[in-house]
């Protein structure tokens, strides 16, 4: 997969060549490529902003710097100039649709993405009109709070993608077990992990755990899934796949939710305040 990140912030992106990323570089899975947006700027002080029209705090970023840069990097994507080759265009703001694992299934099976990481207000609008004309540009949000650019989007996006392209996880671990992936554990909250040592400051792991019985540990497992996602993400059990659930997790489900309902009945009125 090839991804071009333009930004004024490129250096922003060094932790793009260590970990998995890094190594998924170093194989040719991913080519990563960053560009300075202030390279197309053509003033002394590589201007790339200027007041919002219509008045209003910050500044906003020009388009006709983003115009130039954008047709460049496409044009050096392009093998051969052949102009039916286009990438995908990410733009990150708090005004995008929600980003998901289901959004990054979806980017991960394209062969080319392009990402347009803003800073101040963010990038004037008809950027995105003119590109949209042209390629399929995403706006697109990493969650609900605001961030002081687009740039960390980009390292959550591009993080979240490079992992599912083939031969990035060790087969050791596959994503077919991720929450929120297609699946068994769809929209389910992963559950505990233990490792050695057995007692730790006297805390102890779950027998179960060293019992050996696969088939034991899978069902404590999903069961401690539905117990941590119910506690904490309550709304993605109203997403869950009733054609996924047997017998056994219907009662769990119900015993848990039983229990749930009970507690806050009883919680008296300090306790629903946390
Ligand atoms: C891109 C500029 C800052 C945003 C004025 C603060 C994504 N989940 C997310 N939260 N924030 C962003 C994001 C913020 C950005 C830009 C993404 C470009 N800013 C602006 C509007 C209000 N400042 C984001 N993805």
């Amino acid at each position: 997969m090839r991804v071009d990140i333009i930004s004024i912030f490129p250096e922003y992106f060094a932790p793009l060549d260590v970990s998995l990323m890094g190594k998924a570089r170093d194989r040719g899975i991913l080519d990563i490529r960053l560009h300075q947006l202030r390279d197309w700027t053509r003033d002394i002080h590589k201007t790339v902003d200027d007041t919002p029209y219509g008045g209003g705090p910050g500044m906003v970023m020009k388009p006709d710097i983003w115009g130039e840069a954008i047709d460049a990097v496409v044009a050096q994507g392009q093998p051969e100039g052949d102009v039916s080759v286009l990438p995908r265009m990410i733009v990150p703001t708090p005004s995008g649709r929600p980003f998901t694992q289901e959004v990054a299934l979806d980017y991960a099976r394209e062969p080319w993405l392009l990402f347009t990481p803003a800073r101040y207000e963010g990038i004037d609008s008809r950027v995105m009109a003119e590109y949209g004309s042209r390629l399929r540009v995403d706006e697109v949000s990493i969650g609900d709070y605001v961030l002081a650019g687009g740039e960390a989007a980009v390292l959550v996006i591009v993080e979240a993608v490079g992992r599912l392209l083939p031969g990035v996880l060790g087969n050791a671990c596959s994503v077919s077990d991720d929450s929120f992936a297609p699946g068994a554990m769809a929209n389910l909250l992963e559950g505990p992990v233990y490792t050695k040592p057995p007692v730790w400051r006297g805390h102890e792991v779950p027998e179960i755990l060293l019992s050996g019985h696969h088939g034991k540990i899978a069902r404590w497992r999903r069961d401690e899934a539905f117990r941590r996602t119910l506690d904490k993400r309550p709304e993605l059990l109203a997403r869950l796949d009733s054609g996924t659930l047997d017998a056994h997790d219907r009662r769990v489900l119900e015993e848990l939710e039983r229990k749930a309902s009970g507690d806050a009945f009883r919680a008296g009125p300090e306790d629903m305040a946390n």
